[in-house]
């Protein structure tokens, strides 16, 4: 087929039934590897009824279908008989799905829906003949066109239509509106805004099923628009390697709002494309609902019995606009759009029955329920608005306290930092099998920074994952495993690899809790180190506490010493919130005092390091040590130093501040990292609104240059605050 072809009614449909279940994935490319694309069989020359499910075969060979190019025009035509329980049970979810969307189109048009509306109409058939074979316990992960997804998965279409309406009882309780839609409860685990992150949480749901050894196996549905993005591309790579229960199911609608898959794609079979990540690809017709019913039951069993991913790449289209209001025919044809209605899905299952039959009855029982559940929709109550703001967190948690100190202590057990937070590791995995790292070097080898040393041998391969080189891929395959249950740690070596991720990060991790409405915990670790000192250059020496502390639903944490590190490093071991744990390089290698058993350091708790009374100095990480250095040395000066280590940013314990400024009356913040919109801003102005009548000097900040982090050792001690520069600092201030 050429590119920008249409398979349609081509006989260029293909799908594959002879795909050996029990093949190595290594077996598995070979075999990819040896035939090119020889696993995807040309379904034309196949025997059309070889390997159907007993049920299925029996609908399937009762249900005349005058719409299908499927089988062959040359394959007889099945006399009419009585549609089977499957087939009406199918017929019911795409009725269900038809009919509320249609609904929900009129409720939009009469201005009572407030955002968008993607509905699903035309492609019913995809999301009911694959969540037909999963159970509640059986994730789903999905697109903005997510309402068939969720009701096919058993959304009630009162929870849905009242999560359009923006009221309470919605299933996202009036967060989400018709792109973020959640229900965990039935292992809908979300629709997403942004095309992509859905495929990789889809890894993360597969990743814990093998984490937790729970038989589960998890979808993802996205649309055409989404395979060339650089998720697909990560997760069908990462669900190859590690041989996920993962069903990728690609909805290909062939427009992406108004950009023909043709032009947009090099390769416009997607499908085939299933065999460069040495995973079976399938392309079926996605508006027979039998066939859909087939092979996803036959993926599924697959990926259920260890046989790992499939690709499933399902035709079809949409036939109303992108999103209602919409402008539908600057892009397509009225003649285009009329012949796919032609090859509606559920008229197609019908299969020509006329009136009375019992189709009909389901057609009435569902406009029944369709009716009711609009009705629930308009009289349910609108979300509180003191509700505005909650969940962004998990709920706070008690912990083992710790009572000692990062202070010197005579013949006690020295520890390096890296070590201090290896014990916290190495404890936690002990006493909890839901916790695995993920990393580059981080399994066998223990680690670029030794972070995990040891453990590979102890709690194996699964549990310490070497990771390609994919941070987008395996940060979104945390989410989605954090919202199925284990607790991923991404172990990034150097931190300035998260910002390969940032999306991930920013729009799903820590949006999640609150989408979720509490419903989903995301306990996902993030660490890694960063910091200048050591010539390495730009892309290995950032400091990104202040960028992630702007986005709610973030713990940032910042340990200045070992002491401190084990203690944050196993309080977030237990928290259900994301976490990031950025260490600095020039800490790393540092030793202390670190008591062997286990304790935690609660978040928001800054630890005043050392009292004085003239001058509050408020630093983090190295800066932190800088400052009680710059403190003693100003003692012999007759200047008294307090000396504050927030210890994290999110949240920020400005009490311990506050207070100390009550005292001091004088504040210096010192940041290593770039000033504007920073950390330091952010002390200066809390400081300012609730501590201003302690001033008696202004606020001072002291912070890394607004440039790049140099190379050579002279420049780059040119763009950071150090010992000498903060002593300064301090007399300038005394004398304000
Ligand atoms: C990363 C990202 N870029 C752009 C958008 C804007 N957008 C919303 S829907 C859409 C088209 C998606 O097409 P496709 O994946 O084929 O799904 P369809 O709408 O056809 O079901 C685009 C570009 C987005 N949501 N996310
Ligand atoms: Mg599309």
């Amino acid at each position: 087929m050429k590119k920008g072809e249409s398979g349609v009614g081509n006989g260029e449909w293909r799908r594959s039934n002879d795909w050996n279940e029990s093949l190595s994935r290594s077996e598995r490319l070979e075999v990819a590897h040896a035939t090119g694309q020889g696993h995807v069989l040309d379904h034309s020359h196949a025997p059309f009824a070889n390997s159907i499910h007993p049920i299925q075969e029996e609908v399937v060979m009762k249900t005349p279908n005058p719409i299908s190019p499927l089988p062959s025009p040359d394959s007889p035509m099945p006399p009419p008989h009585s549609p089977s329980p499957a087939a009406l049970a199918l017929y019911r979810t795409m009725q269900i799905i038809r009919q509320t969307e249609e609904e929900l189109a009129r409720c939009h048009q009469r201005g009572l829906i407030h955002g968008a509306c993607h509905t699903y109409v035309g492609q019913e058939a995809i999301a009911t003949g694959v969540c037909a074979h999963l159970t509640a316990r059986d994730p789903i992960f999905s697109t903005h066109r997510g309402h068939g997804h969720a009701l096919a998965k058993g959304m009630p279409p009162s929870e849905l239509m009242a999560e359009l309406f923006g009221r309470s009882t919605g299933c996202s309780r009036g967060r989400g509106g018709s792109m973020h839609l959640f229900s965990p409860e039935i292992g809908m685990m979300g629709t997403s805004g942004i095309v992509g992150p859905c495929l990789l949480q889809a890894c993360g749901g597969g990743y814990s099923s093998k984490i937790l050894k729970n038989g589960t196996v998890a979808a993802a549905f996205f649309g055409d628009g989404a395979v060339n993005n650089g998720a697909f591309h990560e997760s069908l790579n990462m669900a190859s390697i590690w041989n996920l229960p993962v069903l990728f199911i690609c909805e290909n609608n062939q427009y992406a709002t108004e950009v023909p898959f043709s032009y947009s794609s090099g390769n416009p079979n997607v499908g085939s494309r299933g065999s460069a990540y040495g995973i079976l690809g399938i392309t079926v017709d996605g508006n027979d609902v039998m066939e859909i019913y087939r092979v996803a039951g036959e993926a599924v069993a697959r990926a259920r019995s260890g046989g790992g991913p499939t690709l499933i790449e399902c035709k079809t289209y949409r036939t109303r606009a992108h999103a209602e209001g919409m402008g539908d025919f600057t892009y397509r044809t009225k003649e285009e759009v009329a012949s796919w209605k032609e090859r509606c899905p559920i008229a197609r299952l019908r299969g020509g029955v006329e009136s009375d039959s019992m189709f009909d009855q389901i057609d009435l029982e569902v406009a029944e329920v369709v009716r009711k559940a609009r009705d629930f929709a308009e009289s349910s109550p609108v979300p509180d608005s003191d509700s505005a703001t909650t969940n962004v967190f998990s709920p706070s948690r008690s912990c083992v306290p710790s009572n000692d100190s990062p202070l010197p202590i005579p013949n006690s057990r020295q520890l390096t930092f890296v070590a201090a937070t290896l014990e916290a590791l190495d404890q936690a995995m002990a006493t909890d099998p839901k916790i695995f790292v993920m990393g580059e070097g981080i399994g066998e080898r223990g680690g670029n920074f030794r972070t995990t040393l040891g453990l590979h041998a102890k709690y194996g391969g699964d549990r310490l994952c070497d990771t390609p080189i994919c941070e987008r891929g395996f940060v979104g395959l945390a989410c989605g495993a954090a919202m199925t249950g284990t607790r991923p740690i991404i172990d990034f070596m150097f931190i300035d690899f998260i910002n390969d991720s940032f999306g991930e990060i920013v729009n799903q991790i820590a949006k999640m809790q609150y989408m979720s409405s509490g419903r989903l915990k995301m306990p996902v670790l993030l660490r890694g180190c960063g910091g200048v000192g050591h010539s390495a250059a730009t892309h290995h020496s950032g400091m990104y506490h202040s960028i992630y502390s702007h986005i709610p639903g973030l713990r940032v944490v910042l340990p200045s010493n070992p002491y401190d590190a084990k203690g944050l490093m196993a309080y977030a071991l237990r928290s259900d919130d994301p976490v990031l744990f950025l260490e600095h390089r020039e800490l790393m290698q540092t030793k202390g005092h670190v008591p062997t058993e286990h304790y935690e350091i609660p978040f928001g708790q800054a630890r005043v390091h050392r009292p004085g009374t003239d001058v509050t100095v408020v630093a983090l990480s190295l800066m932190v040590q800088h400052a009680l250095q710059a403190a003693e040395q100003l003692t012999a000066e007759g200047i008294s130093v307090e000396v504050i280590d927030p210890r994290t940013v999110s949240p920020l314990d400005i009490d311990t501040i506050l207070k100390s400024v009550s005292k001091t009356g004088r504040i210096l913040v010192v940041d290593e990292a770039f000033g504007p919109c920073g950390f330091a801003s952010e002390i200066a102005a809390q400081v300012s609104d609730a501590g201003f009548d302690d001033l008696d000097a202004p606020i001072k900040r002291l912070h890394g240059e607004q440039a790049p982090t140099p190379y050579a050792p002279t420049l780059e001690q040119a763009v950071v605050p150090n010992i000498q520069r903060i002593t300064q600092a301090i007399r300038d201030l005394v004398k304000e």
